[in-house]
């Protein structure tokens, strides 16, 4: 079963009416490396945006600058370090930027992963403010922003993704003052209480608002980003319920589009899934096949609540002993930024509860917790979303959670449940329909399984009905669709200012 060719998006390009477009991300849509044998590979976009985003860029034709950390890059590059993709059929240009280590270490490790990532998601405890840091994001936010401006003309739309980024637009606007820039930020937006302790608050905002159209996921992350705005920056006149900066003598547009799954892709390689397909599964991973499953899938990382859960379970199974040997949890685990000692922290403390309750409660014949670290297939983690009875999405603040969307896509069949934090942008639009959970209280988090694991099949069935209708009405194509409307609709408003 091999689903990523059909895993495509069918997203509308026309409202682009033919503008060159630039994509900027820090993560690259393929990448090269090397097989034992020492050939050449290349791993296709895998799900999610970069895998929304490069079929649209294929038909559009242009650009997509990315950081070059693919070990076979240098191999497959020309001497600009570009290289035409899809590799079987070139039909645009992949311009990747070479990082020095240092630059690696203040950028992505230390500015972004350790300023940004952390403060966006109200964690001021967890971040380190160097002003190394601040200095080499500048300067590879400069590098990013020249690989722009080499390729962009006026006429081009620039969409960065992100918090890597937030520095580029302004530095790509003084070159193309009149090049249509956009930005999306995959993360929360705190409170002006919480940003306001980011010491470069004033340039990483000035570096925003040189985009002419700044999205969100969540109208919350919006309404904070526009207050921010307005206490920071004296120059700035927010208009908030318009949705706009004034700014520099230019108008930003600032909207959400809260971001959805490649339904379709994701509910046909479901169907797909035989019984026996997923015994395979099971048996592989040495998951139960009689009693219940609840799942966990997630990046390893301390905003996604996973103490917190394994807690909640583990409260669980002490006051509730019928759901030993019933209940089995499994937590899938993609290691993540393990440089950082606060990921390698989180990682020791994951480590010791899962040994804790397997040792409290195992027995000769049940894991209570299996684990997966390795990165699936996605075919397979589809599979394995089927094989949850159960999904808990524990969060503590996420800007969206896509894997909330891709569970409930993936269960064609309206069974499961979705316990959901009401701290995930998805809850916004989830919320009525899932289990809503405080990742923090574990008392009333095991009460919320337990009431998962015992609803009424009608009930569960309603509801997901609901949930997956609601996620494939709002999925990918759509979230692009809304995006390039707005472009085409504020291009015709800056074309009328102009003809006036
Ligand atoms: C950021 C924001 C926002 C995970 N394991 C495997 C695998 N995955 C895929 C999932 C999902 C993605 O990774 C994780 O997305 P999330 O949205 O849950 O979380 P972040 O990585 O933190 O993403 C978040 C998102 O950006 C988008 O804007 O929702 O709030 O933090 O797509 O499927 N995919 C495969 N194998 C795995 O083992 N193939």
């Amino acid at each position: 079963m091999d689903i990523d060719t059909a895993d495509v998006s069918k997203a509308p390009t026309s409202q682009l009416d033919g503008s060159e477009l630039v994509v900027v991300s820090n993560r690259q849509p393929y990448k090269f490396g090397y097989d034992e044998t020492g050939a050449v590979t290349v791993d296709r976009p895998a799900g999610g945006l970069t895998a929304g985003l490069d079929p649209v860029v294929q038909r559009t034709g242009g650009t997509w600058v990315a950081w070059s950390d693919g070990e076979a890059d240098d191999e497959v590059t020309n001497e600009d370090r570009r290289v035409g993709v899809p590799p079987d059929d070139p039909t645009y240009e992949l311009d990747l930027l070479s990082l020095s280590e240092d630059e690696v270490e203040g950028y992505y490790y230390g500015y972004s992963n350790q300023v940004l990532w952390p403060m966006c998601h109200g964690g001021i405890w967890q971040t380190e403010f160097k002003e190394r840091y601040y200095e080499v994001y500048k300067q590879v936010n400069r590098s990013f922003a020249d690989a722009v401006i080499e390729r962009a003309s006026d006429g081009s739309v620039v969409w960065f993704q992100d918090y890597h980024l937030a520095c580029a637009p302004q530095y790509v606007r003084m070159a193309c003052p009149d090049a249509f820039l956009m930005h999306f930020w995959h993360i929360t937006w705190p409170g002006w209480d919480t940003f306001r302790s980011l010491p470069h608050r004033e340039a990483i905002l000035s570096g925003l608002l040189g985009n002419d159209l700044i999205g969100f996921h969540t109208d919350r992350y919006r309404t904070n980003f526009l207050d921010c705005v307005d206490r920071a920056l004296e120059e700035a006149a927010v208009d908030e319920e318009a949705g706009t900066v004034r700014y520099r003598d230019r108008t930003i547009a600032v909207r959400s589009f809260p971001l959805g799954v490649n339904a379709n892709a994701i509910a046909r390689t479901a169907e797909l899934i035989s019984n026996e397909r997923r015994r395979d599964l099971a048996q592989q991973y040495g998951i139960p096949t009689s009693g219940r499953v609840a799942l966990g899938v997630d990046r390893l990382d301390y905003t996604k609540g996973i103490p917190e859960r394994i807690e909640a379970l583990e409260h669980l199974w002490e006051r509730r002993p019928k759901w030993q040997k019933e209940l089995t949890y499994v937590q899938k685990a993609v290691e993540s930024r393990s440089v950082i000692p606060k990921y390698q922290d989180l990682q020791d403390r994951v480590d010791e509860s899962i040994a804790r309750v397997n040792d409290r409660f195992g027995t000769n014949d049940w894991q209570p917790i299996i684990r997966i670290d390795e990165f699936l297939p996605r075919n397979e983690l589809i599979g394995l979303y089927r094989l949850g009875d159960v999904m808990l999405v524990s969060a503590l603040r996420d800007g969206m959670n896509l894997v909330a969307k891709e569970y409930v896509t993936a269960h064609v069949d309206n069974e499961g449940v979705l316990v959901l934090s009401d701290q995930t942008g998805a809850h916004d639009e989830l919320g009525d329909d899932a289990v809503t959970i405080n990742p923090h209280n574990a008392k009333r988090f095991a009460e919320a399984i337990e009431k998962a694991l015992t609803m009424p099949e009608v009930e569960q069935r309603r509801r997901m009905k609901r949930l997956r209708q609601h996620v494939s009405t709002y999925d990918l194509d759509a979230w692009m669709a809304d995006i390039f409307e707005m472009v085409a609709r504020l291009h015709a408003d800056l074309d009328s200012v102009v003809n006036d």
